[in-house]
This record gives C-alpha cells, structure tokens and sequence, in this order.
C-alpha cells in the first residue's frame, strides 16, 4: 500500500512516505466504499519545515523577473485546462459536484491562474509630484512574504487557485492546507506546480488535519499573511489568532443570501434562478440562495412552480449524467442538514417538499432539496447558515417590506432581486449592504476576474479575485527622494 500512499509537497518535492500510521483516506460521497486516495497525514514538524522553506525562498522570487513568474502561471493555467475532463471527474468523484459543475470550476481554475500570469505584468505602482519643490515620490507594491492559504472543500480547485495564484504572482511564497475531504484536487493542482517550473520553496502543500497542520501555519511567526475560506467559527479563530500576532488576514466565510422575487418578475425566469442559487452545488456554496422573499401577487404562481420543478430534479450519483443534484459532501453534513429540517418543522415552519435522505444500494450522501414556507424571520432555518439544499421561503407584500427582509441578516455576502423594474433594480443595487448584489441572476456562481467578497460578518480584509487581490497580497511602499 506504501506506493500508494500519497503525501505533502515541500520545498520542491512530494515528501517520501516513511511507513506513517496517520492515513486520510478519500472517500466518494456518491459511493462511500470507493476510496479514492490515501494520504500521510503531515504534522507540526512537516508544516514548519515547508513554512522555513517558503521563508528561505521568498527573497529571491520577490525580486524574480515578472516574465518568469506569468510564465509559469500561463503554464499551470494551460495544463489544468488542458486536462479538464480529467480533473473535474476527479473533483466530482471527491466532493460531489455534478461534471457539469466540477467541469466549470476547473475551467475557472485554469483561468485564474492565466489571468495572474497577465497581471504578473501591470503597473505596480504611482509616481506624485510632491508638494515640496525638487522631491520625487513613488508610491509602490511589493510583496508581503510568506503566505498560508487556507483552503474548503466547497470549491477543491477554484478556490485554492484564486488564492495561489495572486499569492505567487505578486512575489508571496506559498504554504497551502487544504480542505482534508478534497485532497485528492489539491494533490493532483500541486502536481501541475511541481512541474511549472517555480523554484524550490516557493509552493508548498500540506495535506493534514486543522489542529495539526492549520494550527502551525497559524501560529507560525515566519507566516506574514493568512487567507482562508471556511466557516464563521473558525474565521474568527484565524481572525483572532491574525490579530494576536498581527499579520494580515483575509477571511471568506459564511452567508445567508436573500433572493427577492417581485410581482412584476417573470415566473419562470424566477423560479429557475432561484433553483440554481439555493439547490444546484447542492447548495454547499456560502453564495447559495437560502431565503426567498417573495411577494404576495406572485408568491402562489411562484411556490407552486418552485415545488413542481424541485420535485422533478434528479438527485443522485455525481458521475450518472443525469444527476442534476449530486449528494452532499459527507455523512456529517448530510446529519446536519437532517437536524435542520427538523429544527424547521420544531420552529413551526411547513415543509412543502424534499428535506430527506434518499438511500441507495451504495450509500450515497443523497438528500432531496427542501422548501419551507410560512416562515417567520426569526426561526434559525431562515438566520443561520446551513450550506445545504434547504430553501426558507418568507411572504411580504411590498418591495420595501422585501428589501427590509433581504438587509436583515448578520452575514452580506451576495443579495439577489428578480424584477423587470428598472426602478426596483437600480434602488435595490444602491442600498443593498451586501458585498455583490445581482439582478436577474442567482446570487451564487460569479466571475473570476473581478472582485469577490461580502460585508458584515461573511468577510473580513481585502477582496479576493481580478485585480482587487493586489490588495491583499501586496504591501505598499513610499519612497521620497530630493533631486
Ligand atoms: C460562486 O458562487 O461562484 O465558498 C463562488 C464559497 C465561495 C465561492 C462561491 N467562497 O462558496
């Protein structure tokens, strides 16, 4: 089994398994026995000597030529679009997103990296005229040093590239974790890496658990930065620890997405964009739709629609092609969601379909989507996030009464409205206090070349993606010179 066994990679190489007890084995959500890899677990020891080792290194690929450093980006974006079928059925078997679904987030992968490589090139800075005669001011970016990307097993290859790659573009050196349930993408990204070229130290990747490896990077004083993308309770542990030592930190955590549907939408229109915000990616996205406010005129067309068309969404096995909702990710989310439709059903709240486990011969994680109505803003199905296929519907009458509905929420990530009111529209982009606002369209599933991030308690720091990333991955310098 030893050959079989895979394990981190560290200053410029896969570590050799030495016979470690400490195996992660990977499972398929769709099919629980089939076990797609097997991983050494790293510990403290491992996860210091790739921080020293991204520390050893940072100097010189801070200073590397910038023609270098897009090469090797174009070259990791070109492979993993290259291979996508490949890599997308790996990421679908792992954490069960549907081929279609995984094949899009691949794709999305591979062109971050190719849209880093082109802003290896840009500007890095301003030069002033200073308000003293014969001064010259140059205002610049350069590098932060050392940093741990903490990564979920929602999005195993998009979210760890759109972290990677601003990190390694502008001069930062790399110590990734994954999430432990989506190693196998994470492996097979570092792969690609291992041969793009980058020199030793620059990349490392730790396969491992949060209390070992997470805790390392965390505590570490040779880490100058931190991004990570997971849940509200360990977001403020990392916030907290960031703080402690202060080094910079980007947090993208939870959400609690409203979806307002006015009377003057198109019913089918809205109906489908509210399945693919809260159902689709079995609603494991913290953009995921999980409140619907809807408004009277159009809320008995709209439901009655809403539960005919999730009734008839196919959930099943990832790899079937006629899956259009794959299981959840794991047996433990899968007992969550269940606690949650019976908290639902305590709470008072009518639950008009879906909300069960649906038993196959393999065990599949399989849960049908749930709508629940005659919801009240204060039940904690429609406060709390559950990162599952389960829909909280809330009736209003007005489009005040709507958006009051949609602002009061602790999390602002994406809010969503479906209207053919321009008026509506424009009013409800400008007020909203949510950190990506669509109209028309499901508040999950964005762009990978433009700002991406919330308000309130679902981000924290810099926004991550297209040129906002600068933000966080660089630091600033100002230079005063007298002629
Ligand atoms: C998307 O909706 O396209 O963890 C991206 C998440 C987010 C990414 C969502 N950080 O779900």
């Amino acid at each position: 089994m030893s050959s079989l066994v895979k394990t981190s990679y560290v200053n410029g190489e896969f570590v050799a398994y030495q016979g470690s007890k400490d195996i992660l084995e990977n499972k398929n959500p769709s099919n629980p026995s089939e076990i797609i890899d097997y991983f050494a677990r790293a510990d403290e020891a491992l996860t210091l000597q790739a921080i020293s080792a991204a520390k050893a290194a940072s100097k010189d690929w801070a200073n590397s030529n910038p023609q270098f450093r897009a090469d090797i980006l174009n070259y990791i974006g070109c492979e993993i679009l290259e291979r996508r079928t490949e890599l997308a059925q790996l990421l679908s078997r792992e954490e069960g997103k549907i081929f279609k679904e995984a094949l899009a987030e691949v794709e999305r992968a591979g062109r971050s990296f190719k849209f880093y490589a082109q802003e290896a090139l840009r500007a890095i800075g301003e030069k002033y005229n200073s308000v003293r005669n014969q001064v010259d001011i140059d205002v610049y970016t350069q590098a932060v040093g050392v940093v741990g990307v903490i990564s979920p097993w929602n999005f195993p290859i998009a979210i760890p590239a759109w972290k990677i790659a601003p990190a390694l573009c502008f001069g930062n050196t790399v110590v990734f974790k994954p999430a432990e349930l989506v190693s196998s993408s994470a492996w097979a990204l570092a792969e690609i890496i291992s041969r793009s070229g980058l020199p030793s130290g620059v990349f490392n990747m730790l396969i491992g658990s949060g209390c070992k490896v997470g805790n390392s990077i965390l505590h570490s004083n040779d880490v100058d930065a931190i991004t990570f993308t997971g849940s509200e309770m360990t977001g403020r542990q990392v916030a907290e620890i960031a703080a402690s030592r202060m080094v910079r930190v980007q947090l993208e955590m939870g959400g609690k997405n409203p979806l307002v549907i006015l009377d003057d939408a198109d019913l089918e229109i809205a109906v489908d964009i509210a399945i693919q915000g809260s159902f689709f990616s079995t609603g494991q996205r913290c953009t995921a739709s999980s409140r619907v406010i809807v408004c009277s005129g159009i809320y008995e067309k709209f439901i009655k629609r809403l539960v005919e068309k999730t009734r008839a969404l196919k959930v099943g096995d990832a790899a079937d092609v006629n899956t259009e909702i794959g299981p959840v990710v794991d047996a433990k989310q899968l007992q969550q969601n269940l606690a949650y439709i019976q908290v639902g059903l305590h709470e008072g709240a009518t639950l008009l379909c879906g909300g069960e486990h649906l038993h196959s011969e393999q065990g599949g994680f399989y849960f049908t989507p749930a709508i629940f109505t005659d919801v009240t803003p204060q039940m904690r199905i429609y406060r709390e996030e559950i990162f599952g296929p389960i829909l909280s519907v809330l009736k209003v009458n007005t489009y005040e009464e709507a958006f009051l509905a949609a602002e009061d929420t602790a999390f602002g990530l994406s809010a969503g409205i479906v209207t053919t009111s321009l008026k509506y529209a424009e009013d409800f982009k400008r007020r909203s206090s949510a950190g990506m606002v669509m109209v028309n369209l499901a508040t999950a599933g964005v762009d990978y070349h433009v700002a991406f991030g919330g308000n309130k308690r679902s981000s924290l720091g810099a926004r991550e993606q297209g040129t906002s990333a600068r933000h966080f991955f660089t630091k600033l310098k100002t230079t005063y010179q007298f002629a």
